[in-house]
């Protein structure tokens, strides 16, 4: 096979600059380009991109520079013979310590601390209301590159962590794993339950009223993989009424979130704005991805992470 290009499409810039993911394949032989909507692409293209497009059906090979590629409609690539490829396996540091820092602050209430700082007000919490997250219990629902990622940290700070995944494999960190069946079973006890499922028609609505009536009245949900995987409206509700104490959301059914949108408005609600990955070398490790395939369609090997 054949690389004639390496094409950055113009939308990598929604979670990088789009000139700094460019310039990190300046050691690869290869022709790089930044291309904007429309450009003709060829059979000997290579394409990077954070959206899909039309004109995407036409190249060698097209990855998809997130790990979560539901934007993507596979059985189109698939009919097309172009070859895509995701970003999985390199977001258990990025997105754990993120989910790892919410469980912190909603424990120790740093965001309300913050809240209050904005203020000047000196503030003095209940007293029952703070507690350490040693031994609490997390129930990590998908147990991949993130799901461990997390579970291995919490484990490390001493919680007692459960998670929900279909296959048997055991995960380092994760004391017990539950059937997607059994997840009422593997949430019941949980203090926080962090979503880390791909958003699929199995995963969509997975944490929906029913849920919140099975978790501990002062539980956290945690959502750092997909919006619509959490029923939006379920959730106010269940925070409204006290089914659950709180959340941290970095990821929403529409983004940008709407300013009128009610999980604004909750002090135990941590809103990040789907930045669980945002370092400042996201960009290397994206990079590191496409030009290990690169080596591999040079060397006639199977792709990695090759979602169609
Ligand atoms: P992985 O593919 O590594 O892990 C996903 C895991 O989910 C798999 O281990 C799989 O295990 C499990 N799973 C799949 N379907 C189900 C199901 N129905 N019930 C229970 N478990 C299930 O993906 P990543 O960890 O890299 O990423 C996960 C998702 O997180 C992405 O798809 C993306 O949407 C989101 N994401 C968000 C980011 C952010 O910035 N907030 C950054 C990166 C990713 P098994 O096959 O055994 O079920
Ligand atoms: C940053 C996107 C993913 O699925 O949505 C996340 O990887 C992060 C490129």
């Amino acid at each position: 096979e054949t690389l004639d290009r390496l094409c950055i499409h113009g939308s990598v810039e929604n979670k990088f600059p789009t000139e700094s993911f460019r310039a990190a394949f300046d050691d690869l032989d290869l022709p790089t380009e930044v291309v904007g909507d429309g450009e003709s692409l060829g059979p000997t293209d290579a394409v990077s991109s954070f959206r899909p497009r039309p004109e995407f059906h036409d190249v060698a090979w097209v990855h998809c520079i997130r790990a979560g590629y539901d934007e993507f409609d596979t059985a189109s690539y698939e009919a097309a013979g172009v070859p895509l490829t995701n970003s999985t396996g390199i977001h258990d540091t990025t997105v754990g310590e993120m989910a790892i820092g919410y469980m912190l602050s909603l424990a120790r209430l740093l965001h309300v601390y913050r809240d209050r700082q904005v203020k000047r007000d000196w503030y003095a919490p209940p007293y029952e209301r703070p507690f350490t997250v040693e031994n609490e219990r997390l129930c990590v629902i998908g147990l991949g590159t993130i799901g461990e990622g997390i579970a291995r940290r919490a484990d490390a700070l001493g919680m007692e962590v459960v998670g929900v995944r279909r296959s048997d494999e055991s995960v380092p960190g994760v004391s017990e794993r539950y059937h997607p069946d059994d997840l009422h079973d593997a949430i019941g006890d949980a203090r926080f339950v962090a979503v880390t499922v791909p958003l699929t028609p199995e995963t969509e609505g997975l944490l929906a009223g029913p849920e919140f009536e099975v978790m501990r009245d002062d539980a956290y949900v945690i959502n750092v993989a997909r919006g619509p995987i959490v029923d939006d409206d379920a959730l106010v509700s269940a925070l409204e009424s006290g089914d659950i104490a709180g959340a941290a959301l970095d990821v929403f059914d529409e983004e940008p979130l709407s300013e009128d949108h009610p999980l604004w408005g909750f002090e135990e609600v941590i809103i990040s704005p789907h930045r669980g990955s945002a370092t400042n070398r996201y960009h290397l490790d994206i990079a590191n991805l496409v030009k290990e395939n690169v080596r591999r369609i040079r060397d006639g090997e199977p792709l990695c992470n090759r979602v169609a």
